[in-house]
């Protein structure tokens, strides 16, 4: 081992320096966490060695960091494949945490953390609070989930060694939410884009604007949302709202974060090396090019990560960010390439029914996308929620409203969709991730 991470890692100096090493030194580290990952991958676990071995290429051929285009891809069935443990780099007894995350069918994915591996997962917290201006003496509300989903303990210790007070709530109860955070003094509040929406309507309808409270910014992750839904959620509350990106398979939220420029998420690259291909091919594209992000871990113990398919798309943004963090930036992941849905050979995201919707006034942004076959053809019908003062009887307005929102999607989405205007909160809520897409196929 060339070191030991938590050196590197850091003092959890809120303002870590890690973000802004001249990028040389950043390229160095790198490397060398490269190079005893994929050696620690090679020595420790089967499926890593295998891969190898295939396909020819040793852990000791890394020289560059450009070699990492030589290593095997790592895929979530591969987790699936070795459930619940096989992917495990330490023995049990130096596993101090492990989380879980459910997939869509049958048994859920296990990610392991080492001591190491936790002081880690908190060190990238504590910097992306930083990086949204939360310091000591912050009262932070944390409203992600707590238990094997990564959110809540994720959040819960770096908010921690930031030295903030954090309130353990953790998702649901609403009104109890409101409560705490007007009673509290709360300044910053962690949970799901779609649950702030929520908490918003909720406040406004038991009196409360939370424009009148302390609460100062949000940290919202675990979802896609849109650069409409931001102005939406900040028109509605007066707060900044940060975007956090991560994935269980890495280490949970904390791989990357917005800064105050809010223009895309710096990657904590000293941990998580990104790469962006193209998902047909697999080849590397280059920064500014839409693809799939892959990703690498470069410090963890207990799991390891090589070339991680993520599966969400975005790009690494070429130019360098205002703030001077020389760690890169990527666009807002406002879709992953499973989200995507085929309506009569044309390919739709959910992200841009949102944009298409919220460009219309006298929407709420609460919306499901509802997809069926009707003698063999494809339907698509989104359901959306209009503000109690365009519910009326009257039938004028609410046609044209209609009318207007299917020409936004048709020009948006190059389709015709059935739009349903829908009274408000008829749309079920979530407190977690939003379900956006009911697909009623049978496909
Ligand atoms: O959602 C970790 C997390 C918790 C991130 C809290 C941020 C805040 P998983 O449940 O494993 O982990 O889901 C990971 O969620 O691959 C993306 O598709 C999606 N996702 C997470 N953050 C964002 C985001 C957590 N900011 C999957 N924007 C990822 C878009 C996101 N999608």
């Amino acid at each position: 081992m060339i070191e030991h991470w938590n050196d590197i890692a850091g003092s959890f100096h809120p303002a870590s320096a890690l973000d802004f090493l001249p990028v040389q030194q950043l390229r160095e580290l790198q490397l060398n966490r490269l190079r005893a990952t994929a050696q620690r991958a090679y020595d420790t676990v089967v499926l890593y060695r295998q891969r190898f071995d295939a396909s020819g290429v040793k852990p000791q051929d890394i020289r560059t960091l450009d070699d990492i285009q030589h290593l095997p891809f790592t895929v979530k069935t591969d987790l699936r494949d070795t459930y619940p443990f096989g992917l495990f780099a330490s023995p049990m007894s130096e596993v101090v945490r492990v989380h879980a995350s459910s997939g869509t069918t049958g048994k859920p994915i296990v990610v392991a953390y080492t001591k190491d591996d936790v002081d880690v997962w908190a060190s990238v917290m504590v910097r992306s609070f930083a990086a949204c201006g939360l310091h000591r003496g912050d009262i932070i509300q944390n409203a992600y989930g707590y238990g094997l989903f990564t959110g809540g303990l994720g959040a819960h210790y770096g908010a921690e060694s930031l030295g903030a007070t954090v309130i353990p709530i953790s998702g649901g109860n609403t009104d109890r939410q409101i409560m705490i955070m007007k009673d509290f003094g709360v300044t910053a509040i962690c949970c799901t884009p779609s649950y702030f929406l929520h908490i918003i309507e909720r406040a406004g309808e038991l009196g409360i604007d939370i424009h009148t409270l302390p609460l100062k910014a949000g940290v919202f992750g675990a979802e896609p949302w849109t650069q409409a839904m931001r102005e939406r959620i900040e028109a509605e509350s007066g707060i900044k709202a940060y975007d956090i990106y991560g994935l269980s398979e890495i280490i949970g939220p904390g791989v990357g974060i917005e800064c105050s420029e809010q223009n895309g998420l710096h990657i904590f690259e000293d941990h998580f090396y990104p790469e962006i291909i193209d998902p047909d091919t697999c080849k590397p594209l280059p920064d500014g090019e839409e693809g799939e992000l892959a990703l690498t871990t470069l410090s963890k113990e207990a799991m390891p990560m090589l070339r991680y398919r993520t599966r969400d798309i975005t790009c690494i943004v070429r130019e360098e960010c205002p703030c001077g963090r020389s760690i890169r930036r990527i666009k807002r992941i406002s879709r992953r390439s499973d989200d995507m849905f085929i309506i009569r050979g044309v390919n739709v995201f959910p992200s841009q029914v949102e944009t298409a919707l919220l460009r219309v006034e006298g929407t709420l942004p609460h919306y499901q996308i509802v997809l069926s076959r009707k003698g063999g053809l494809d339907q698509i019908e989104v359901a959306v929620e209009v503000t109690a003062e365009f519910f009326s009887d009257t039938v004028g307005p609410m046609e044209a409203l209609h009318q207007k929102l299917s020409d936004s999607l048709e020009n948006v989405l190059g389709i015709h969709a059935t739009v349903r205007l829908v009274e408000p909160h008829t749309i079920q809520r979530s407190e977690g991730k939003a379900k956006r897409v009911i697909d009623n196929r049978n496909l």
